[in-house]
């Protein structure tokens, strides 16, 4: 049995570090455990429970709904909305933002989330997860406009993912390292199981979806040619490829042993009026967060993630993260693209 520390003692730990802490993001971290734990175990009884399958409907993004989709949306609501932390929440499967309901307080916090990530493997039962952001409310707190999410990833006061895997594990970033926690399904709670996780700087694995290859720009075609040249290339060695089509549990992957995600910009995007495959605000941002204060690093290929400016709640960012020098080589091969343009214009 584990008699380690719990996330709970974990969080209020970390707020008597900070002067004049009032205790409302520690009971909103709980909140939002709370609602990752009945995720997970939606998620862990699947078809016992029916709730498998097709919701019959689509997101704002034009995706098909699951029904997990739907359902995990409605528990984080739920499990938010209550207690008077937050002005307002976002989602990736809601088109505006959600008020909280009258009959409850209003607080000084935001929370934007991907309530199920990864959910075209839930019916082949493979890893799937929550992604979420916490951000502090700067305009009215009692009266909150979608433009007031519209922050850069740099000023989120936290962020984390839940993976639903072989077990449930909650990472968390407060701006200070990452913590890993892993749930105790006996006990019901997180336990602290991987302290200050750090991403190797080097790795000799990435994780694209190659079925994207003959639409690629021009140097992420480059990088992976080279990896899959192997000894016989520029980098002479041989590198591995890895693609779950779960984006929490390559993040996971590449905290727990190094390597490179990537969901890049490509034409195919592009002839559909798309920006990129990833959405900023609940996704790209909660994992660049939490990979650059792992020591890792998180760029489109032509700007740090974290530094953009959002126009959109559900704006979509090309993707490239993981361990330090890799993805700075990545960066270097946008570089030089861009100036052999230059030169040639
Ligand atoms: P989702 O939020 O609709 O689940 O989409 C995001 C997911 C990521 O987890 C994953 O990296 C990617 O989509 C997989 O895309 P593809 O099916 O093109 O491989
Ligand atoms: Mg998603």
């Amino acid at each position: 049995m584990h008699n380690g520390t719990t996330i709970t003692q974990f969080i209020i730990e970390e707020q008597r570090r900070i002067k004049d802490a009032t205790g409302d993001f520690t009971s909103l971290l709980n909140d939002i455990v709370t609602a990752c734990k009945v995720i997970s175990n939606l998620v862990n009884h699947g078809a016992l429970v029916g709730v498998l399958g097709s919701a019959g409907s689509e997101n704002v993004q034009g995706e098909s709904q699951k029904k997990l989709d739907v359902i995990s949306n409605d528990v984080f609501l739920k499990s938010n909305e209550w207690a008077g932390h937050l002005a307002a929440m976002a989602s990736e499967e809601m088109e505006d933002i959600y008020h909280i309901p009258k009959q409850y307080p209003r607080g000084k916090y935001l929370l934007t989330f991907d309530p199920l990530d990864g959910s075209s493997n839930i019916d082949v039962n493979v890893s799937v997860g929550t992604i979420f952001s916490v951000l502090r409310c700067k305009g009215s707190c009692q009266n909150p406009k979608a433009e007031d999410f519209l922050q850069p990833g740099t000023d989120q006061v936290c962020a984390g993912y839940a993976l639903y895997g072989p077990s449930t594990m909650m990472v968390l970033t407060t701006g200070n390292g990452v913590n890993g926690f892993t749930l105790d399904q006996n006990i019901g709670e997180f336990i602290l199981t991987h302290s200050n996780m750090i991403i190797p700087e080097d790795t000799l694995e990435f994780a694209v979806n190659a079925s994207n290859s003959r639409f690629w720009e021009a140097p992420v075609k480059r990088y992976v040619d080279e990896c899959q040249a192997g000894t016989d290339g520029a980098r002479g060695k041989d590198f591995n490829m890895r693609w779950i089509a779960s984006m929490v549990a390559e993040v996971h992957r590449i905290l727990t042993r190094g390597g490179v995600f990537m969901y890049p910009m490509d034409s195919k995007m592009a002839s559909k009026g798309l920006t990129g495959k990833l959405r900023l605000m609940y996704e790209a941002n909660p994992m660049s967060f939490i990979v650059e204060q792992a020591g890792g690093m998180s760029s489109t290929g032509r700007e740090r993630i974290m530094e953009m400016k959002p126009n959109n709640l559900h704006q979509r960012v090309p993707v490239i993260l993981g361990s330090k020098n890799e993805v700075r080589r990545i960066v270097a091969y946008h570089d030089d693209e861009t100036r052999s343009k230059a030169s040639a214009a």
